[in-house]
């Protein structure tokens, strides 16, 4: 898949930020560092469209990318990151729970969680609470080129275990842009698009 046409369209703190159009929409959560700007970025092809960093915590917006002027990836604030204080992800939660729930373009959650490890207390609440709203999701493990192959299944197995689903998540890296083509796919498919008319 080859992108021609992106571009960051709206940084969000709030519902009356976001796009009025309704283009479809596809969102990017999980914990802090977990690779969720990077995964936007590998994506669409572009280097630094999404602002990535070491440090946990960068991305602290709901920032909404035009991609083909069709669809909208967004990239949600991780959370989980110990230095902010309990006001700041109690705003975290009214914030991304506000856009996930009341959002009916949202054709997609991706789930990001890192492959080399067990899910944490605040990814399973994540994932109960995108099961028990019923959101179309998709579990992704990300930072796949950290392990080596033949660790793959075992941890793809944890993780299943953790959340207690059957859903086998989709290993991804960024640096090696392992199933990007698999990701478009289904990220196409969410949003009625297909190689004709994408
Ligand atoms: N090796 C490897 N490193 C990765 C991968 N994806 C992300 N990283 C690194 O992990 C760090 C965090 O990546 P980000 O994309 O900024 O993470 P984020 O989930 O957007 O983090 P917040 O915005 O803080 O919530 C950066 O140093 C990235 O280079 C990957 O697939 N493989
Ligand atoms: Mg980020």
């Amino acid at each position: 898949m080859i992108i021609n046409n992106t571009d960051i369209a709206i940084t969000a703190v709030s519902p009356k930020n976001f796009p009025s159009d309704s283009l479809p929409e596809v969102a990017f959560v999980g914990k802090s560092n977990v690779g969720k700007s990077s995964l936007i970025n590998a994506m669409l092809g572009r280097k630094r469209l999404a602002r990535t960093s070491r440090q946990p915590g960068k991305t602290r917006t709901i920032n909404f990318f035009h991609v083909e002027k069709k669809i909208y990836f967004v990239d949600l604030p991780g959370y989980g990151y110990a230095r902010v204080s309990k006001s700041e992800s109690e705003k975290w939660g009214e914030m991304v729970e506000g856009y996930l729930k009341k959002r009916p373009q949202l054709k997609r959650i991706f789930l990001l969680l890192d492959i080399r490890h067990e899910p944490s207390a605040n990814d399973k609440m994540l994932f109960e609470w995108i099961t028990h709203y019923n959101l179309p999701f998709t579990i992704v493990a990300t930072k796949s080129d950290k392990i080596t192959r033949a660790q793959l299944q075992k941890h793809l197995a944890i993780i299943r275990r953790a959340l207690g689903t059957d859903e086998p998540p989709i290993p991804f890296s960024s640096e090696t842009k392992q199933n990007r083509d698999t990701l478009w796919s289904i990220i196409l498919e969410s949003c009625d698009y297909n190689d004709e008319n994408f």
